[in-house]
């Protein structure tokens, strides 16, 4: 037993480091239907918002910081999903290269929560004009990531 704790360590160890992000999900499809949902979700309240920031939709304070909340929660999730081996194959968009740039993909997605985050403060203030600026940040926060690491 004395020898073999060392050994047990390593592998809980490592199981730990590399295991952490497949080790969510049951399957490696899990991870790819549960980020899609998530991202399905982010894009239909996104839309809800962006109607109102185009003046498609009247503006309503309290709905768009609904909105708001949800995709700053939505923004959290997804990640781990994300850098589950092997689900950079078949049916998603996901760039191989999000394995090899883990920095830069971790990066990315902090700024996107970051920028919802500041989008949810402003919706609260209901001050319209910077509502606007800061929901165009959040756009190009999701574009940033898109256009390096999603393929369609
Ligand atoms: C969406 C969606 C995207 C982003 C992007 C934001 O709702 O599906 O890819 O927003 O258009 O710039």
């Amino acid at each position: 037993m004395k020898k073999l704790l060392p050994i047990l360590l390593c592998f809980f160890l490592l199981v730990g480091v590399f295991g952490a992000a497949h080790a969510q999900f049951a399957k490696p499809e899990f991870a790819v239907k549960y980020r899609k949902s998530v991202m399905f979700l982010i894009a239909q309240h996104f839309g809800r918002m962006a109607a109102m920031v185009n003046e498609k939709a009247s503006y309503n304070k309290a709905v768009f910081a609904d909105n708001a909340m949800v995709v700053e929660t939505l923004s959290r999730l997804p990640w781990p999903a994300f850098m589950v081996p092997g689900t950079d194959k078949g049916d998603t968009a996901l760039k191989s290269s999000a394995f090899e740039q883990q920095a830069k993909f971790s990066e990315l997605a902090q700024i996107f929560e970051k920028q919802t985050t500041d989008l949810v403060i402003k919706a609260k203030s209901g001050e319209f004009d910077a509502i606007k600026t800061q929901f165009g940040e959040v756009g190009k926060s999701c574009k940033a990531c898109h256009s390096q690491f999603r393929s369609q």
